[in-house]
């Protein structure tokens, strides 16, 4: 049905008027949507049933991937683009009349993550899939993803997001193999053959219901499957009022990270977290006892990666199954689970490290608990053994202490391997945040430096980057992005070089034509596109970016003498709904581009945009046009970033500090193709540990800083709700936390480097080629293979179909 337009043709309205009882006339762009959605769906499902098969049957290790996010965003664009049907279809669409991008657009996003923890689980499946490895995502199908973001005088508004309001075609509900989750209730104890048991009961049960999405692999035959898990209620118990369990359990895979202030919002997040556990490892056991007749063989036949600690509770509960279920006894049974799991740090940040109040713990999930007692209380023996009588240290190390359960102490514990995602990042892990853990484990901890792939963010974002660098160096980049190193020697080639600045300019267009509709501001597409989208966070430093951003509109109205080439700063980010200084700086964004872009002296000069509701399917088309990508995050705070690659391989340059991946970033393209400002992760750790810092002496010695900082509460922003007193505050009297004041001259500094080079565009687009060639490293097909080389022992299945 997809060999030839004609045909696609042919079926398409056939099934569009089979589907819907429509003529095509009649339908809706949403009608035809859908049907193109059930055709491909369709069209896969036997290569979908085959991987499955052949998984079963060929007694290979699988992996599965537990998440308690995944930022898919869009499915359409890129499943055409991976079966290798997107030109047919487009064609066979184009002639009836029908633009493939509009009903691109139809497809709401799925936005089940934050930011960059959910995109690389999405990036992970593609890559999984792409490069024939039997790798399965197992997640929660939450009724509403992260919020619809509002800006409604510079406030940020959150609506709940909707992507499952109208008929979804790429999931497929799997009644049948439902499980059943248990929370509350007792455990009691009884004998069986000389052998203490417990078993669970009186307690409270949720149904888990699967429903399976299609990961298709780029141009071979492997689907592979991301599961996720919708919570029903199972029988309705007698004791309780019916409505409220109904309404309890729904609330289970309802929202994406509920507000966790209070304990009742703890609750559900635990209640989360274990329902997306339980139901996976029983799924992988049952699936595996199926195959095996036996549980012993577990770890040589299945690894699970956790990301980050959300899922840790895969280790009890592995546990629970081998020793309540299986009958193994405790030994065994601990060799087997950590022998299965590995866990991938993603933050040293300690607010972001998870820990749970005992109150909260123990009877909501009576079993675990007592399974984490035991686990702690063998730990700490060990740890005794080897430091005795160190309280101190085995008091700062244990899984529970202080009325706390540590998660992420239980996963380094638990787990046969533990990864960093930037060698900065490991490497801190391993001399500072565990350095205690590494000390005992030192076989378990290693990095595994974050990737994207390059199919969404380079062939699907940017076809005419990609069509550019197939004419120059063959297309055998596209399966191995390691050869895109072919275009360094067009690093001095005029010709590619202009036309790379062409595809460039078509980018930038393209996005100032959705700024046009979206804000009503008409930005110059001469001018510099400067970058900064990420999460809304005081470590990211937007705050930096901002007062840059007046300093420069402060010499601009001031001195006359002093002249920069167009700039347009392009925000886009989510507050998390509760963080109150980060809502202060999106606010701060928007103050300032409302006094900016309406001043006739600096407009032609000086632009701000705030991109509302920053997600996936926005950001395809922010990367591919930007020009500087802001990467200014107080060094040893970002643990990787991902976004950085993805601006650097469709040739943005980087304005950063050596912080994540921005230090592998240098180290592939050399630091004269970057920007590096700032102080070193090394100065920064040296000042958090001995003091030293005032940012007081900043804001008295630097002039720059004073006006800035006295902008922000002396009315220069005209209404009186506009206070920004609060981060004055942080910046001053909290002693500036993130070290905005002390980087701010280095940063100016880049900045007039970065608006000198833009003078020269034979060089700048010299340094954006060198980005573009040095970007295959930071593949997430090369990230899949470490893992799958040196933690899961896993091999691909299939022989890669080349279209
Ligand atoms: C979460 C929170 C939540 C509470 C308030 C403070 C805070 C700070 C950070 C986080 C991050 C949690 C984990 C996470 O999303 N890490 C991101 O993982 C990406 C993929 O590895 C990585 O590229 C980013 O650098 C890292 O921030």
């Amino acid at each position: 049905m997809f060999s030839s337009k004609e045909s696609f043709q042919k079926a398409f309205l056939k099934k569009l008027e089979m589907t819907y009882g429509k003529s095509f006339s009649e339908s809706t762009v949403r009608d035809q949507y859908h049907t193109l959605g059930n055709m491909v769906r369709e069209y896969i499902s036997s290569n979908w049933i085959a991987t499955n098969e052949r998984n079963r049957n060929s007694n290979t290790k699988q992996v599965y991937y537990l998440s308690i996010e995944f930022l898919l965003g869009r499915l359409l664009g890129q499943n055409l683009l991976n079966l290798g049907i997107r030109d047919v279809v487009e064609q066979g669409l184009g002639e009836l009349g029908i633009s493939i991008e509009d009903m691109e657009e139809v497809e709401a996003d799925a936005g089940l993550g934050n930011g960059g923890l959910g995109r690389l689980a999405a990036c992970f499946l593609d890559s999984l899939a792409s490069t024939n490895l039997p790798g399965h995502g197992f997640g929660i199908r939450y009724k509403h993803g992260l919020f619809e973001q509002k800006i409604v005088d510079g406030f940020q508004v959150e609506l709940p997001e909707q992507w499952l309001r109208h008929e979804n075609s790429w999931e497929v509900r799997k009644s049948d193999q439902a499980v059943e989750v248990g929370f509350w209730g007792e455990i009691e104890s009884y004998c069986e053959r000389g052998r203490l048991q417990f078993r669970h009961i009186d307690g409270e049960t949720i149904t888990a219901v699967p429903y399976d999405i299609p990961i298709i692999g780029f141009s071979n035959e492997t689907v592979n499957t991301l599961r996720l898990w919708n919570a029903e209620p199972s029988s309705f118990p007698i004791y309780k009022d019916v409505m409220e369990y109904k309404r309890e359990t729904e609330a289970v895979s309802e929202f994406l990270y509920p507000d966790d202030t209070h304990d009742d919002g703890k609750i559900l997040r635990l209640k989360q977290q274990y329902f997306l556990v339980s139901a996976s490892l029983q799924n992988i056991v049952n699936s595996h006892r199926k195959t095996y007749g036996t549980l012993l063989n577990f770890h040589e036949k299945v690894a699970i990666q956790i990301n980050d600690t959300h899922p840790v509770l895969a280790i009890p509960e592995l546990m629970r199954i081998l020793l309540d279920e299986e009958k193994i006894g405790w030994d065994e049974a601990w060799s087997i689970t950590t022998q299965t799991i590995s866990y991938t740090n993603h933050t040293t940040l300690s607010e972001a490290l998870e820990k749970w109040p005992v109150h909260i713990f123990k009877p909501l999930l009576p079993r675990i608990f007592m399974i984490i007692e035991e686990v702690n209380e063998r730990y700490c023996k060990e740890l005794w053994e080897r430091y005795p009588g160190d309280w101190t240290k085995i008091e700062h190390m244990a899984i529970i202490a202080h009325g706390l359960v540590k998660m992420a102490h239980l996963a380094i514990v638990g787990s046969y391997q533990v990864n960093g995602v930037a060698k900065i990042h490991t490497e801190i892990l391993k001399e500072r945040e565990m350095k205690d853990f590494y000390e005992v484990y030192p076989e378990k901890f290693s990095n595994k430096t974050n990737g994207i792939t390059h199919r969404r963010w380079l062939l699907k974002a940017n076809s005419q980057l990609s069509s550019l660098i197939s004419e120059t160096i063959g297309d055998e980049w596209v399966q191995h992005p390691q050869l895109l190193s072919r275009l360094n020697e067009y690093a001095y080639d005029n010709s590619f070089k202009e036309r790379l600045e062409y595809v460039k300019k078509e980018k930038k267009l393209a996005l100032a034509q959705i700024i046009k509709e979206k804000n009503g501001i008409v930005i110059d597409e001469h001018s510099i596109f400067d970058v900064h989208v990420k999460r809304l966070h005081a470590y990211k430093r937007q705050l930096l970016n901002v007062l840059h951003i007046m300093y420069l509109y402060n010499r601009l109205k001031e001195d006359s003498n002093f002249s920069i080439h167009p700039r347009t700063f392009i925000f886009g980010a989510k507050a998390s709904p509760g963080y109150y200084y980060a809502k202060k700086v999106i606010k701060l964004i928007n103050s300032l581009a409302d006094k900016v872009n309406n001043d006739p002296q600096t407009s032609h000069l000086l632009k701000v945009i705030f991109l509302e509701n920053y997600r996936v399917s926005l950001a395809e088309k922010v990367f591919p046009a930007a020009d500087v990508s802001e990467q200014i995050s107080t060094a040893s705070k970002e643990a990787s970033g991902t976004g950085n690659m993805k601006f650097m391989m469709n040739g943005a340059l980087t304005v950063g500090t050596l912080d994540g991946a921005n230090v592998e970033i240098c180290e592939e393209i050399g630091e004269h193709n970057m920007f590096l400002f700032g102080l070193k992760a090394e100065e920064v750790l040296h000042y958090n540990r001995n003091g030293g810092y005032r940012s007081y002496d900043y804001y008295h010695h630097d002039k720059r800083i004073k006006q800035v900082m006295e902008q922000l509460i002396n009315g220069f922003f005209p209404h009186s709700y506009d206070s920004f007193e609060p981060i004055y505050d942080s910046l001053l009297m909290q002693n500036d936390e993130y070290y905005v004041l002390r980087d701010f001259a280095s940063y100016v500094m880049a900045h007039e480097q970065i608006n000198e080079a833009y003078q020269n565009k034979p060089k700048w687009f010299e340094m954006s080629t060198i980005n573009i060639a040095q970007s295959g490293y930071f593949s997430s097909d090369r990230t899949i293979k470490e893992y799958a080389d040196h933690i899961w022992n896993i091999k691909p299945t299939n022989r890669v179909q080349h279209s």
